[in-house]
């Protein structure tokens, strides 16, 4: 059963509560104690069961959009062993959205009516795709820091109470450090090139740099969500703290690329123990997410473009089920 009346706070049940769902609200309680997973079958509150919809779709529809920015680049790609590299990491991205819709429909929810709320804007994806790739560095930028980013913030999420969304995290995560690798590996035969590759790899950190900042959300102390998700133990860290791990993280590896994160104030603490960084511009990434960015436009034409396209292809599956439905009632009868 996935909906319920059931009133709760802070992830405990209160008054208000009918009796004959109490004892599964206590059941639900002690699963997250106990950091048990919960599975699709398994009682939820009404408001666990939406704030995965919102995370799990919001995740998906940037997988699915996060293609777009680096499809760009495949045709343009330097060397056919380039070209299979970038297309094998967009299909992944690809299967990224498809494990993470398949996870959010255990939830009760159509994959078509997610589909429908993301070209209609009311739902959101990462601010990160909303920016444009100028370069062929970035494509090696975007799997250093913008995969590196995914990394720090979905490692934690394979241990999310929701059993399929934890499960798909899992192979996520191999298959985005594979992407990471590649990213570098990238940018380190750029920098072993001549002086305008060198450039090039600059210029494009110099762009991505506070965008991959941006990925992890607001602050902690503008970030609605977090103290409940984490209390649910669907977020497993605050905003601010994965940040800060990316950038303990980022900081020696720029370093052995040779490359400057452009932040003056980026220096190592040693109070702290962690690396203090400059002010994060909190506008533009209130605009970036409103639907103001550089490429956000552009993001959702293309995608509704490619949905309305793809509708013949929808139609004649409908038709094929329906034909070997009728079939297997037909052979039954028989
Ligand atoms: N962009 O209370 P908060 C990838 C929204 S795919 C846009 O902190 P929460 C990849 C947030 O949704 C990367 N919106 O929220 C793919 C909320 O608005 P709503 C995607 C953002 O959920 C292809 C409001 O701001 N990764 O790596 O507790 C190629 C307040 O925020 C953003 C995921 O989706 C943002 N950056 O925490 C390469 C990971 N940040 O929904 C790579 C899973 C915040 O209330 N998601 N907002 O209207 C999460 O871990 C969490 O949802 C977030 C936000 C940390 C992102």
């Amino acid at each position: 059963m996935y909906r319920t009346n059931i009133r709760f706070k802070g992830g405990s049940v209160v008054a208000g509560t009918d009796e004959l769902e109490a004892p599964l609200a206590a059941d639900f309680d002690a699963t997250i104690a106990a950091d048990r997973r919960v599975e699709p079958r398994d009682w939820m509150p009404e408001a666990y069961r939406k704030t995965l919809i919102r995370q799990i779709a919001q995740h998906a529809h940037s997988e699915i959009i996060g293609m777009q920015p680096e499809g760009n680049w495949i045709l343009r790609a330097p060397s056919l062993r380039r070209k299979t590299i970038l297309l094998a990491k967009v299909q992944d991205e690809a299967g990224h959205g498809m494990y993470l819709y398949a996870a959010a429909e255990t939830l009760g929810v159509d994959r078509a009516e997610l589909t429908e709320k993301l070209i209609t804007s009311k739902q959101k994806y990462s601010s990160i795709f909303n920016y444009p790739t100028l370069s062929y560095a970035d494509i090696g930028v975007i799997g250093w820091l913008v995969d590196g980013a995914a990394i720090c913030n979905q490692v934690p999420l394979c241990r999310c109470s929701y059993g399929p969304y934890a499960r798909a995290m899992v192979r996520i995560c191999k298959e985005e450090s594979f992407h990471q690798r590649q990213g570098y590996e990238l940018l380190m035969a750029m920098m072993r090139g001549t002086d305008a590759q060198r450039e090039m790899v600059q210029e494009s950190v110099d762009r991505w740099w506070w965008p991959s900042l941006m990925m992890f959300g607001p602050p902690d102390a503008d970030s609605p969500n977090t103290r409940q998700s984490m209390a649910w133990g669907i977020k497993r860290h605050t905003n601010d703290e994965l940040r800060q791990r990316f950038v303990d993280m980022t900081v020696p590896q720029a370093a052995a690329l040779g490359v400057t994160l452009p932040d003056p104030e980026l220096r190592w603490n040693p109070e702290r123990g962690a690396h203090d960084y400059g002010e994060i511009d909190w506008d533009e990434f209130k605009r970036v997410i409103a639907g103001s960015g550089p490429c956000n436009a552009q993001r959702l034409a293309h995608r509704r473009r490619a949905h309305e396209n793809g509708a013949w292809v929808r139609e004649a599956a409908t038709a094929y089920a329906e034909k070997q439905a009728a079939r297997a009632r037909e052979e039954k009868v028989a």
